[in-house]
């Protein structure tokens, strides 16, 4: 049919078929070059250098924007090196917050597109949701069911990490109703209520978030994100109920009777709010976690937090929802950090986006909403992402990274436990899953000066929590890699 079109187009513009059909495929076919992964980092300038900070000057005519770090030169950034525009190589062990998932350049993704049919499917994007394609479902099921969490065989794709926790928000909320109504139909009053958003159409109902917690930043993912002030100030949100997350004392082998307190705590902390939600209101149908605080500051939870959790969601049959977007796609040495939990059963509802490369949720099929239209928007997610998310886990898998990023895992939390016993004073509490690391520093100065210097020497990391240095490199993040990184950051440490 496609190129049918294109043919009739053809016939009236008077260009020979044969000449289009050409020119499409010598587009499609065009190769990129991958130039061979740097060494070490190279530095010519600061950062950002003179070229970066005439580029935010640009910038800065049009939007406020002074989260800039620098600007980029994507053709020469490959693998685990950034190239800013100014020339500098550093090792990037941060990576665009997290969501590189096989490094800069790699080759599976420069190719993805060199078909006809992929290059089709990139700019005829439809609104999925009314007119997928063809081979919709057969792409759903051959990349995104192939890593769903067991027991989750629904799956709706999504723009980004806070949509997905959006729509998994209102997943939780028919799923009460519906128990509330019995099987009956809308009835007028509350079809008429919704509309100004009153009860009983709009039901004071909400969602169980923790301290520390970070879920995005439209409405009601904000109302759910506890990690900083500046992301939430002035803006009217819902006033749903905030528990306790874990904190641990580290080393853990040294802390378990506090450590499991700890436990016990949060959870009958999290046991009594569900509970009395209940009785005050607003009715908590569902509890939203991390599977490692990440935003807030890389805190773990063992798994007695999760397993406990999850009992008690099922206790008051509401549901139990693992925002999977910031540790999903392989970070942690498995593609979902909750498989280390050894929960009895998955999660209700898992999120992704980031190194998944599109945004979405899994969930239960007794979550299926009953009728149409209630998860829906536009686009409903991309096909596009869904091509690149294809590459990803075939590289994935052809490349064992999940294998590797547990190796160079191990080499970084060794070292960082190593540098910490001797700088006991700057650094604790090294802590991590596969090379989803983290450290925390004396002070919050220390930790800045710290990302600061590392970046004169060509390392590119980043901050999360108050005085944390956390780690999110790429899954093709090898031991060389890791002992790149712990001998800057021994550098760093010993100038202080
Ligand atoms: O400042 C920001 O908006 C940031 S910095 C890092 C994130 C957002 N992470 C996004 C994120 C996440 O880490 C978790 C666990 N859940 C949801 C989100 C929201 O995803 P996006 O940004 O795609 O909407």
């Amino acid at each position: 049919m496609i190129s049918g079109r294109i043919f009739s187009l053809s016939n009236r513009t008077g260009i020979p078929k044969f000449q289009l059909t050409r020119k499409l495929s010598s587009v499609a076919a065009t190769k990129l070059e991958t130039p061979p992964e740097p060494t070490e980092p190279r530095m010519l300038t600061a950062v950002p250098g003179p070229k970066s900070k005439q580029l935010h000057s640009d910038l800065s005519k049009m939007q406020s924007m002074d989260s800039v770090h620098f600007f980029v030169d994507y053709d020469a950034s490959v693998g685990n090196y950034i190239v800013d525009v100014d020339g500098n190589t550093m090792l990037d062990v941060f990576t665009q917050i997290s969501s590189v998932p096989i490094g800069y350049n790699h080759p599976a993704l420069l190719s993805a597109f060199n078909s006809d049919s992929a290059m089709r499917a990139l700019v005829n994007r439809p609104a999925l949701g009314v007119y997928p394609g063809a081979d919709w479902a057969t792409r759903l099921n051959q990349v995104l069911m192939s890593v769903a969490p067991q027991g989750l065989d629904q799956v709706t794709t999504m723009m980004c990490g806070s949509c997905s926790n959006e729509n998994a928000f209102k997943l939780m909320h028919f799923y009460h109703m519906e128990k509330e109504r019995g099987g009956r139909a809308f009835n007028q009053q509350e079809m008429e209520s919704c509309m100004i958003n009153q009860a009983p159409g709009t039901p004071d109902l909400s969602v169980l978030s923790f301290h520390g917690g970070f879920h995005g930043r439209t409405a009601a993912s904000l109302a759910c994100t506890h990690s900083k002030y500046i992301h939430k100030i002035d803006v009217p949100l819902a006033q749903w109920q905030v528990s306790d997350f874990p904190r641990y004392k580290y080393p853990l082998d040294q802390f378990v009777a506090e450590n499991n307190a700890e436990d016990e705590r949060c959870l009958a902390m999290a046991e009594d709010v569900i509970h009395n939600s209940r009785k005050t209101g607003p009715t908590i149908t569902g509890v939203i976690v991390e599977p490692i605080q990440a935003e807030g500051g890389d805190h773990h939870g063992s798994n007695r937090w999760f397993q406990g959790l999850q009992d008690i969601c099922k206790k008051y049959d509401i549901i139990y929802l693992i925002d999977e977007v910031q540790t999903g796609g392989g970070p942690t040495g498995k593609i979902w950090c909750h498989e280390w939990f050894e929960l009895a059963e998955s999660p209700d509802i898992v999120t992704f986006s980031k190194k998944m490369l599109t945004g979405g949720l899994y969930h239960k099929s007794k979550l299926r909403p009953k009728q149409p239209y209630r998860i829906f928007n536009t686009w409903v997610g991309d096909p596009g992402k869904l091509i690149l998310l294809d590459a990803v886990l075939k590289t994935i898998r052809s490349e064992n990274l999940l294998e590797e990023t547990s190796k160079s895992g191990t080499v970084l939390l060794d070292g960082l436990t190593d540098l910490q016993n001797r700088f006991p004073g700057y650094l604790n509490s090294a802590r991590g899953r596969g090379t989803f690391c983290a450290i925390n520093c004396d002070t919050t100065d220390r930790r800045d000066k710290i990302l600061n210097q590392l970046r004169e020497v060509g390392v590119h990391a980043g901050g999360c929590g108050d005085t944390a240095i956390r780690l999110r490199p790429a899954l093709v993040f090898k031991e060389q890699h890791a002992h790149l990184f712990l001998n800057k950051l021994e550098t760093v440490l010993k100038s202080f």
